[in-house]
């Protein structure tokens, strides 16, 4: 599994590693809510790595509980975690999940990512040999999720952890479909069009999903937010940003989905949906 504190690159690395767009990569923390699983394959193994909600999100929401959980029944069930960290930087928060992750006894590879920005490289040695202090990892590995540097390293790194075994009878990674990638394909084009505060507050639920007698597939997606003005917003002058928005999320979706999608919005209010078990368990959410 993938752990981290937010921004750090975790799902650009899974993104990287299973060379697909499982899960949506945005600047802004708390991006992703959900565990996210994909397969990576070498010589020999099979093994799925799994991308989890940053832990601590804000708020007491049902939806944070959720997400929370979501990392936690991730932690129980993995061979190894991989710790991923921001070169060149060691945080109050990246030594809260190497807590959390020392706890759980898991082996730790770290994963040093982000080496694309420190300049000149040779700054990153002392790094290296500072951090190998904080714990005993099984290894530690510079990275570039985004320039997809050294991967193949870290992959061996982490396989090492693997349980013995013929590789058919590895378990496959959880599938969360094409409605799923439909959700969150409408969610990231939001949350990279909107200021930092309303993406929390934003829900994408996917009413309709159906394939067309020409093989198009038809979308009907409902937008939610927790008040007035956040439509208003999410909706622009004249409708501009949510064209925008549902433009820039069909044309991905056309990628992701390898067929040509027709995508319908509607923007609504409903207050507190974050707390809102139903809602949540709408959204793919268990709450606790
Ligand atoms: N320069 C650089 N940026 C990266 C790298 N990996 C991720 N990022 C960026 O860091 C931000 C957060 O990435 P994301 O994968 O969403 O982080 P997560 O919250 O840990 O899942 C995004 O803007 C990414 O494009 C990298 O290797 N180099
Ligand atoms: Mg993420």
């Amino acid at each position: 599994m993938l752990a981290g504190r937010p921004n750090v690159g975790k799902s650009t690395l899974l993104n990287a590693l299973t060379g697909r767009a499982l899960s949506i990569v945005t600047p802004k923390a708390q991006t992703t809510r959900h565990r996210i699983e994909g397969m990576v394959t070498g010589p020999g193994f099979r093994m799925i790595v799994s991308d989890t909600p940053g832990a601590g999100a804000p708020g007491g929401s049902r939806l944070t509980h959720a997400m929370n959980c979501e990392g936690e029944a991730a932690l129980g069930s993995a061979d190894a975690a991989i710790l991923v960290i921001a070169a060149p930087r060691w945080t109050a928060g990246d030594e809260a999940v190497l807590a959390r992750l020392a706890r759980a006894g898991l082996p730790v590879v770290l994963a040093v990512n982000k080496i694309d920005l420190v300049r000149p490289r040779t700054a990153l040695l002392p790094f290296l040999a500072r951090v190998a202090e904080k714990h005993d990892f099984s290894a530690i590995v510079p990275v570039s999720a985004g320039r997809r540097e050294n991967l193949d390293a870290l992959v061996r790194a982490a396989a090492a952890h693997l349980p013995e075994g013929p590789v058919a009878e590895a378990p496959a990674p959880l599938d969360r479909g094409e409605r799923f990638v439909a959700a969150e394909a409408l969610r990231e084009q939001l949350t990279l069009a909107l200021s930092d505060e309303l993406p929390y507050g934003l829900a994408v639920e996917i009413e309709r999903f159906e394939p067309t007698a020409d093989g198009r597939t038809e979308i009907d997606a409902v937008i939610w937010v927790e008040r007035e003005g956040q439509r208003r917003i999410v909706i622009g002058a004249k409708g501009a940003r949510l064209k925008a928005v549902g433009q820039a999320a069909r044309l991905a979706l056309n990628e992701r989905l390898g067929r040509r999608v027709h995508l319908n919005t509607w923007v609504k209010v409903r207050e507190c949906w974050s707390d809102d078990d139903r809602m949540l368990r709408q959204l793919g959410h268990e709450p606790p």
